[in-house]
């Protein structure tokens, strides 16, 4: 599908659904300005220079005024998709865009695939396909975290350091072939291994942004988990700075689980409290405690809560394994029955290591990753790197002659990351999950 229809020219309301100052509708493609003196009285479209904008009258089929507004001309070769544009700014009203939309398409023009004015940017080689995916996280960024990080992938920051790997992978190749072809000459050692060694752990931390990319689109869920009483949904009101959760002296009030969204580090945070874990003949709480456990394997994170003012008891159910925990010993403001080395002391009442266990949250999520760097912020970049790794680690292990081969491999997964060498179904699904119109 990725390449039909691509010498048509496409039509789409490029703005979201719903009333605003101004709506736009863009037309790309060959007949795109063609198309544009047929839907706009002023001066022609077609007469008129790229990176120009006109203001006139939208009309119908039978000449009937639909809207004043402008129409921008970018020409082939300078324009987003790289195609002859032309984009219609109205009033943003669903009457308007739905009727000047319809006249582009009466003029030839036909509707749109989701992402595929973005799609013919790839294809025009103006856009590699991490960046592509970019400006779909650009589109849909909702924290800082995620913005930025697409419009460091916009950049091509991620290109660029994909690029670096790349270069230190081609420099080990060149070493084994000379090895191969002039056995006798002597490839210095470190021509072989440094760059082998830098590939390895530059691709080991780009690896390993792959989680704090997800986390930083995515968003993360966080688990409070605990006894009764330990202290979960005050802690949970604490940091959200409201009375979301109900706190009670008795213990086994929070039966149900409840959720409420926090911004942590730049990064959505829902945060999720849950019954109290202890044994318990009541059946709606002993679902409440089976619950509370499975969310908590769910969790990008969990925070487990004990007492620190009560004598020291395990949970009567083990943690999931594998979970990422963080040891809280609540009401630091108590005189202490405990303490121990890695569990952040925290005072729901008196705010006291609450900045503490933000940045530890913050760290768990992001791990140790520069924000100023590109991450792989899609599941499709991490398998490639991934892939690229095992390539590159087997590599290390080889005999020359086998060693080529991984390499080889390697530098095929690593332009699939980019996007330069990537089969048609993982386009396909790259720009299915675009809206219409970009
Ligand atoms: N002094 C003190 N009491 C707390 C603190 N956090 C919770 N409590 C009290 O401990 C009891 C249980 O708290 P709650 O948040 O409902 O615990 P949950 O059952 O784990 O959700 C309530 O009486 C709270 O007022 C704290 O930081 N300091
Ligand atoms: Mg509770």
């Amino acid at each position: 599908m990725t390449r039909s229809g691509i010498s048509d020219t496409i039509a789409a309301v490029a703005t979201a659904p719903g009333s605003a100052g101004v709506g736009i509708v863009r037309v790309s493609g060959m007949r795109a300005l063609e198309v544009a003196d047929g839907v706009f009285r002023g001066r022609r479209p077609s007469n008129t220079r790229g990176g120009r904008f006109l203001f006139g009258t939208l009309v119908g089929a039978d000449g009937e005024m639909l809207d004043e507004g402008l129409c921008l001309i970018f020409r082939e070769g300078r324009s987003y998709t790289g195609e002859d544009v032309a984009e219609f700014q109205t009033h943003g009203s669903p009457a308007v865009l739905s009727r000047v939309l319809a006249r582009t398409l009466e003029l030839g023009a036909r509707l749109a695939r989701p992402g595929e004015f973005t799609l013919r940017a790839y294809l025009a080689g103006r856009l590699d396909l991490a960046q592509a995916e970019a400006v779909l996280g650009l589109v849909e960024a909702h924290t800082d975290a995620a913005r930025r990080q697409a419009t460091l992938g916009l950049s091509g920051a991620l290109g660029a350091r994909v690029a670096r790997i790349g270069a230190h992978l081609t420099r080990t190749l060149a070493a084994l072939q000379a090895m191969l072809d002039y056995p006798d000459e002597g490839v210095p050692e470190e021509d072989r291994e440094l760059p082998l060694t830098a590939a390895m752990v530059e691709l080991r931390a780009l690896v390993g942004t792959a989680r704090a990319g997800q986390v930083a689109t995515r968003g993360a869920r966080l688990a409070l988990i605990g006894r009764p009483n330990a202290g979960k949904s005050s802690l949970l009101n604490a940091l959200v700075g409201y009375e979301r959760s109900i706190v009670t002296p008795s213990p086994g009030t929070t039966r149900d689980y409840l959720e409420a969204g926090v911004e942590l580090a730049g990064v959505p945070v829902t945060l999720v409290d849950t019954a109290g874990i202890r044994e318990t003949g009541d059946e709606v709480e002993a679902a409440g405690v089976r619950q509370a456990l499975s969310l908590a394997g769910g969790a990008d994170l969990v925070l487990a809560l004990e007492d620190g003012s009560l004598p020291r008891e395990a949970l009567p159910l083990a943690l999931p394994p594998g979970a990422r925990v963080i040891r809280v010993r609540t009401k630091a403001d108590l005189p202490p029955e405990w303490t121990e080395a890695d569990t952040l002391n925290v005072s729901a009442v008196t705010g006291e290591g609450l900045p503490a266990l933000r940045d530890a949250m913050g760290a768990a999520l992001l791990g140790d990753t520069s924000r100023s760097e590109a991450w792989l912020t899609t599941e499709r970049q991490a398998d490639a790197a991934r892939r690229a790794l095992e390539h590159v680690e087997a590599a290390g292990t080889l005999p020359d002659d086998l060693a080529s081969y991984e390499l080889e491999e390697a530098l095929r997964c690593l332009s699939e990351l980019t996007g330069r060498d990537v089969q048609e179904d993982v386009i396909d699904a790259v720009f299915m999950n675009f809206c219409v119109g970009k």
